[in-house]
């Protein structure tokens, strides 16, 4: 275990910025972001010194989720997988110390899991030390990861489908578990894992029961070492998905896509496309496209292997901190900022 005197840093969504001007929430995301990609670096050092078992990182899918995080409500849910740190981070439900608690399967100061999950699977409480109901409407609520990819998808629709249900029953004696049914359900999963069987029923069950779900894909281009145009049709999941767009009559699920370095592009997505999804529970995909993996899958492997040097380039390139920070120059909203990555 890593001294966590040297970690002090708690990387803490602070509620005050919702109402802060324009540049300090830039600053302060792009902030997590730098931090968040630093705990990827250096928890991939400490699992290869031996340090930890294992690893796998958010590092290359910051930006997405600092946007995913503003648009993110009390009383919401997050049902993801492994890459969600950033949006922890932003959202201030996982500080350094708890992330790399997990890491090192801490049974005593992993909050998520008392150290029996991987690292960065995630869960907020339902119950208080006494075991009764907390007010869920009152937090940020993440249903616990999973490590079968996909498998966040059911989860997902079930909540989604319980805001429906909280909707369309008044349950005054239930009011600590919805707000009328107002909440959305985030669900985020890598592009390859859309291939699974339970990506396409959650789907169509989504839009056949008009649920208040929202789908964020990451699409880095791979599945391990497999790349996306072996794996999804068109080589795209929100192409293929086309046939599901809605009706006239609003059957089916809203589409779009945005790249997934374009910080502004991201923000104005995900508050517009949730705001959809609570007031008119209609489902919506994000597909967010052109991410990349500065330090390959996981830890137990090097992308140098199998992605060419063209490739690598270009996710360096592409790199959305790289991005992010170009706009801020060229927006002028720098401040005295140090450059970490
Ligand atoms: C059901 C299941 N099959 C296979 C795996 C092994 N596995 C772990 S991650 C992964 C690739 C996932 O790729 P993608 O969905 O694109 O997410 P990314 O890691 O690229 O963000 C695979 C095949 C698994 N964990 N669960
Ligand atoms: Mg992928």
């Amino acid at each position: 275990m890593i001294s966590t005197d040297t970690l002090s840093l708690e990387v803490t969504y602070r509620e005050s910025h919702d109402e802060g001007s324009f540049r300090s929430d830039v600053l302060h995301d792009f902030w997590v972001c730098l931090i968040s990609r630093q705990a990827s670096i250096l928890g991939r050092k400490e699992v290869l010194n031996g340090r930890a078992k294992f690893g796998i990182f958010g590092d290359g899918k910051e930006v997405p989720q600092v946007a995913m995080a503003r648009a993110f409500k009390k009383g919401d849910w997050r049902s993801g997988y492994y890459r969600d740190q950033t949006f922890m981070f932003a959202r201030g439900i996982c500080t350094l110390e708890d992330f790399f608690s997990q890491l090192f399967a801490d049974t005593d100061r992993d909050p998520f899991s008392g150290g029996r999950q991987m690292n960065n699977h995630y869960a907020t409480p339902l119950v208080d030390k006494d075991g009764e109901w907390l007010d869920q409407t009152k937090m940020y609520n993440v249903s616990s990861d999973i490590s079968c990819t996909a498998g966040q998808m059911a989860r997902a629709l079930g909540l989604a489908s319980a805001s429906k249900l909280y909707r369309k029953i008044d349950m005054p004696s239930h009011k600590t578990f919805s707000n009328q049914g107002n909440e959305v359900s985030f669900v985020t999963i890598g592009d390859s894992s859309t291939s699974e069987g339970i990506f396409w029923e959650t789907m169509n069950a989504a839009g056949v029961m008009r649920v208040p779900l929202l789908v964020a894909v990451w699409d880095d281009g791979y599945g391990i070492s497999v790349p996306v145009e072996m794996q999804t049709v068109k080589g795209s999941i929100s192409k293929a998905l086309e046939g599901f767009l809605p009706d006239g009559n609003g059957n089916g699920i809203m589409i779009y896509t945005v790249k997934g370095w374009d910080y502004p592009e991201l923000c104005a997505a995900f508050e517009k496309v949730s705001l959809k999804v609570r007031e008119k529970h209609i489902p919506a995909l994000i597909h967010v496209q052109e991410l990349t993996q500065p330090q390959g899958h996981s830890t137990s492997g090097s992308h140098e292997r199998y992605k060419t040097p063209s490739r690598l380039q270009w996710e360096k390139e592409h790199d959305c901190l790289v991005k992010m920070e170009e706009w801020i120059i060229r927006m002028k909203l720098q401040n005295k900022m140090i450059s970490m990555h």
